[in-house]
Parts: structure tokens; sequence; C-alpha cells
């Protein structure tokens, strides 16, 4: 008898950052995953996540609705069905629920994660087949204070953490956020590679102006400058200048990739579970991104170690990550929920091993963290 799907739980888990994480729409002390265990026929637990960023303040999804989501109208639609069976059941999932692409990547990463432990096999091994086990990982200065931001970066730097920094602006006028991003590349000089991500808070004249400061201070890429939906201003900003820009916000899945290919978009691309509905969607906007000849780059919505290692499965599939990753949420918070961490080292992290995803819940921890029902 093919195993079928029993139960599906889902769990709010609230966990401290280790310094507060400024964005340009909010400041985050604490990280909310939502932990979806998928039980099965036939004994075995596949575990998933979904996360966002500040409640509702990153996109229209918060914690709270994803759990509502999953719990109400999602799980609903698995309970009975075949586990082996996901191709079939994420067009099911599409085909009677619109939206909620990050409730669907954490029911899709159960999915893929129980198959795996089924089989004896990876995740990557079910997506195709790891062409990396190792991958680069960057890290995210957001402190808020200059010189905070530069000693923390140099104590990446000399751990061998990290040797690329991305810095979140946009929450402060245009010229104060040049003078920070440009006196830590001052500091840093070319040990390191330095980033910027505006998460859209600019209008496209402040954004000439910007761009235009950065440049010159030698960052090497700039993300999400204006507001998602303007496509057509971000393919004139990507003609204007040298440095490249970092689609985010504004491509979500293969048709958003399309649709930006077609406007003419030259530039990077970040692809992120939680914008595509899975891992499965994800990859599908890199090949349309490699098709339109758009470099790619692993990208993360500040999971915990569940998304985390679901992202680093799917990326490991691929040959080329022109930008890298920023596959570091787990280090971002102050403890974890999974009996063995990720292991960072060398400027990045390992691709973890096993069945599966590769993890093991630790029940204390979940315990100790989960929101009470
Ligand atoms: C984003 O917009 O890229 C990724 C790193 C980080 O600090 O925030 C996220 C979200
Ligand atoms: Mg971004």
């Amino acid at each position: 008898m093919p195993a079928v799907i029993e139960s599906i739980e889902t769990l709010l888990v609230d966990l401290p950052t280790i310094r507060p994480h400024k964005l340009s729409m909010t400041t985050m002390a604490c990280q909310t995953l939502v932990i979806v265990r998928m039980r099965h026929s036939d004994g075995i637990e596949g575990l998933g996540e979904g996360t966002t960023i500040g409640g509702l303040s990153y996109g229209p999804e918060s914690p709270e609705s994803i759990k509502l989501h999953i719990d109400t109208y999602l799980a609903p639609l698995l309970i009975g069905e075949p586990s082996g069976a996901i191709n079939h059941l994420r067009a099911r999932l599409d085909s009677q629920a619109r939206g909620n692409a990050i409730a669907k990547s954490a029911l899709e990463t159960a999915l893929l994660d129980a198959q795996g432990k089924r089989l004896g096999v990876s995740v990557a091994t079910l997506l195709g087949g790891s062409r990396h086990v190792h991958l680069p990982v960057l890290w995210t200065l957001a402190s808020g204070d200059t010189r905070k931001d530069i000693d923390e970066a140099e104590q990446r730097l000399n751990d061998r953490r990290h040797c690329d920094f991305k810095l979140k602006i946009g929450a402060n006028a245009v010229d104060e956020d040049v003078r920070h991003v440009a006196a830590i590349k001052a500091a840093l000089g070319d040990r390191a590679g330095v980033r910027v991500d505006v998460n859209q808070a600019w209008d496209e004249a402040t954004a000439v102006r910007g761009i235009a400061a950065l440049q010159d201070a030698g960052v090497e890429l700039i993300e999400q400058p204006i507001p998602a939906r303007d496509h057509d201003g971000l393919v004139r900003l990507a003609d204007r200048f040298r440095v490249p820009l970092l689609a985010d916000e504004a491509v979500a899945d293969a048709r958003d990739g399309m649709t930006l290919a077609t406007a003419g978009f030259s530039g990077a691309v970040a692809l992120k579970i939680a914008k595509s509905a899975g891992p499965r969607g994800a990859l599908a906007l890199a090949e349309v991104a490699r098709a339109a000849g758009h470099g790619l780059y692993g990208g993360t919505m500040l999971e915990g170690t569940i998304g985390t290692a679901a992202s680093l499965h799917a990326w490991s599939t691929l040959g080329e990550l022109r930008w890298g990753t920023e596959m570091f949420g787990p280090l971002l918070l102050r403890d974890d929920i999974v009996t063995t961490p990720l292991d960072y080292h060398e400027f990045g992290v390992d691709l973890p091993s096993g069945p599966g995803l590769g993890l093991a819940l630790d029940e204390d921890k979940l315990a100790h963290y989960a929101r009470p029902a």
C-alpha cells in the first residue's frame, strides 16, 4: 500500500535574533518560523518551514496567516492523498488556493523531506542531484550603526565565516546611507565585497542619485532599489549604470522572470523558495533567468535551519551561482530547533547530508520556543 498523508501540524516558533536587524521597512528583534510537521501512514515525518520578515511589513503573508491558511485550507487538500505524488499535490494546491507562496513552500519542503527519507536520498538528489556540497554565504550588516557594522565585518573576515557583505539601507536619507556604505567599503577595501539592499525604499529619481554615489564608492551590486512592480524603472536603471542591479521583490517566480526578461532587464535575480512557492518553483525561475542571461543569487527570507537547508538543497543543483548565496539565516538567530546545526566554515556552508533535508528536530528546543497553541 503506498503511503498517504495522515496529518499536518503547524507551529509558530519565535526565536530571538543575536542583535536588532534593521531593514528599510522594519527592525527585527525576533524571527517567527512557521514549522510544518507532516506525518505519513508509513511512519515517516516530513519537515517544512515557511518564514517571512517583520510580520506583514515584507509581503502579504504573515506567520499567523501562513499557519491559519495551512490549517484551514491547504492541509485538508493533502490529507489522505498519496505521499509521494508531489507533482500532483503541488498542482492540487495551486488549482484550489491562489497565492500563499510561503505556505505552499513549507508544504512542498515537507513533502520533499518525507519522500527523501522514504527513498533514502537527499532532497538535492530528488531535485536531480547536487553539483556542489559547499556553498558560499555572505553576511548582512544591519545593526544600524556604522562602527558596529565594521567591527562585525572584521570579526567575520577574521573567522573566515564571510567575505562578502550586504548592507541594508533605505531607512535613512540617501546621503546618510551613502556615507554609511562608503565608510564600510573604505574600511574593508579589497578584502571584502560590499553590496546593498534598498528593499524598494527609493523612487527612481532618488535611485539615480543613490546608485551613482554607491557605484563611485565601489559597491558591487545594488538590490531592489525601487518598488517591486516598477519593472520598467528597474530596466532603465540597469541600462544606466555600470554596477549591476539585483531584482528581489520584483521577481517571485518563473512568470515574473519571463516578464522581467521581456522588458529587457539585464542584471541578476534573487531566488527564494518562499517567493516561488517551494524549491521546485525557485529552480524553474532559475532556468528562465539563466536563459535570459541573468546572474543567479541564492536568497533568503531569513529562515531558520529547516528553510535554509531546503534552499541549500535546491541551490546545490545549480551549476553557477554568479552572486553566491545569503543563506545565513540560522546565524542571525540566538538558538536552533534542530539537533545538529548547519556547518558554516571557509566563507560558506556545507550541504547537509543524509536522507531528506538531512535534519532532525530537537524536541525540547521546539517545545521551548513554540508559541502556545
Ligand atoms: C531581503 O530582502 O533580501 C535577506 C537578507 C536580509 O538581511 O534580509 C533578507 C531579505
Ligand atoms: Mg532583498
